[in-house]
């Protein structure tokens, strides 16, 4: 599978429930992702990252780290955003002792508040992520969950998203490979019983 596909596979899923951007860059690693410029830094030295917003104006982030070196928590000021407060979001992150993020929050200021969201994740013993809850509003009720299981070789094999509101499976993917490993297709379905094909 190359790494534009992995890409594809985890962005994809992740953009239908609407995961926040930094989140999925912290997944994928690093990216240029809805018209936001990431650059990892090192997180030792406090410094600050260049981060742009939607109309391609340079976002003032800061970003804190604990002792290991780990970010987190940034706070962020979008200068297209004005929602009266020199910082318009606050996100922090959470990690296990195996370095795994296991909590991002995302709390907005004043009217973009609507916005606020808590995603936790779980991994498995071999350190595979295998459940991601997301709570909006961070109201203590989830709205949002997938899971995510894997072949013997360690490749995704199936992936399924719960809607909370409507109680019902909002999305299952199966990803289908060769005898080598390599990525064949998916097949999707949005809940009604029909799979859709998807190839590379
Ligand atoms: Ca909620």
């Amino acid at each position: 599978m190359t790494l534009e596909k992995t890409l594809q596979n985890i962005l994809g899923p992740l953009r239908h429930i609407g995961l926040a951007a930094t989140v999925i860059s912290t997944l994928a690693g690093a990216g240029s992702l809805y018209g936001t410029t990431l650059e990892l830094i090192d997180c030792t030295d406090q410094s600050r990252r260049r981060n742009h917003d939607s109309m391609g104006q340079e976002a003032r982030t800061k970003v804190y780290c604990d002792g290991n070196g780990k970010e987190v928590k940034e706070t962020v000021d979008y200068p297209s955003i004005d929602t009266g407060s020199d910082i318009d979001v606050v996100r922090t992150y959470e990690f296990d002792s195996s370095g795994n993020m296991i909590k991002q929050t995302e709390r907005w200021t004043g009217k973009m508040a609507v916005n606020d969201k808590q995603v936790t994740l779980e991994y498995s013993a071999a350190g595979r992520r295998i459940k991601m809850f997301v709570d909006r509003r961070i109201d203590g009720t989830l709205d949002e969950s997938e899971s995510y299981e894997y072949g013997p070789d360690g490749n995704e094999i199936r992936r399924t998203s719960v809607i909370y509101e409507s109680g019902k499976v909002g999305m299952t993917i199966i990803f289908e490979y060769d005898g080598k490993g390599n990525f064949v297709r998916e097949l999707v379905d949005f809940g009604d019983g029909n799979w859709e094909v998807r190839l590379p």
